[in-house]
């Protein structure tokens, strides 16, 4: 049975070309890190926001179709009760959604100051932490002033961050982007809602996972479709490989 060998040789070749493009609906991640350092105002809903677009081209996404969406945040400083943060995508077609990462951590009825820690160490934002809901974070670990650390569920509180409490609502998780196309405009955008200490937005990595644009399917569809083609007319010409 050689038949096969010739057969998959080059189309495993064609598969091998298209690495960066896998065949199918297969799933794949992207990292998009972004460097800020800008000031955090202290106090001051004008805040410090950051923008990745991507467009088609080389070094832009290649998610068609989002499955999960997490973000790494670093901030220095400042205090972690102040802080209100967001994640929005704008759509090529300019629809905008918006997933709530930070809103006042650590504020209740009963303090009203939310939680003195100063910033976020590779801070990564998921639903599927197991740590639970960072707006409460103390209750699962005290980083006694320093910066909080971890991998935590987004506060999701759509609210004004100048009365957020963990009272309100958890609605707006990284799970509004899913089934949307990467493409588009991609903004972090960081305030500062309490007077006394400022920080500084370091930088942020967005993490993308979802099926690969069905352009680059449909073009390795075709070329194994032209390859079987060929092969036909092969032996249709000189009949079937010897064994
Ligand atoms: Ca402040």
């Amino acid at each position: 049975m050689k038949l096969f060998p010739r057969l998959l040789a080059p189309a495993a070749a064609l598969l091998s070309l298209g690495a960066a493009a896998p065949l199918g609906a297969q799933s794949i991640t992207e990292n998009h890190f972004q460097a800020v350092n800008l000031t955090i105002a202290d106090n001051s809903i004008i805040g410090a926001s950051s923008t990745q677009t991507f467009g088609p081209g080389i070094g832009d996404t290649a998610v068609f179709s989002i499955t999960q969406v997490t973000v790494t945040l670093n901030i220095t400083g400042g205090f972690n009760g102040d802080y209100y943060a967001y994640l929005q995508h704008t759509d090529p077609s300019g629809n905008s959604t918006i997933a709530i990462l930070l809103n006042r951590s650590g504020r209740t009825s009963t303090n009203l100051d939310g939680y003195l820690d100063a910033g976020l160490s590779n801070v990564v934002f998921s639903d599927a932490a197991a740590n639970g809901d960072i707006h409460l974070y103390q209750s699962v670990v005290n980083p006694s002033g320093a910066a909080l650390t971890g991998t935590w569920q987004p506060d999701a509180r759509a609210v004004n961050p100048a009365t957020a409490t963990d009272a309100a609502t958890r609605s707006a998780f990284l799970s509004a982007f899913t089934g949307a196309d990467a493409h588009g405009a991609w903004t972090l955008f960081v305030a500062d809602f309490a007077a006394g200490g400022q920080g500084i937005f370091v930088d942020w990595n967005l993490t993308i996972t979802g099926v690969p644009e069905p352009g680059t399917v449909a073009v390795g569809a075709l070329l194994l479709g032209a390859l079987a083609w060929h092969q036909r007319r092969r032996f249709a010409r000189q009949g079937p490989p010897k064994s």
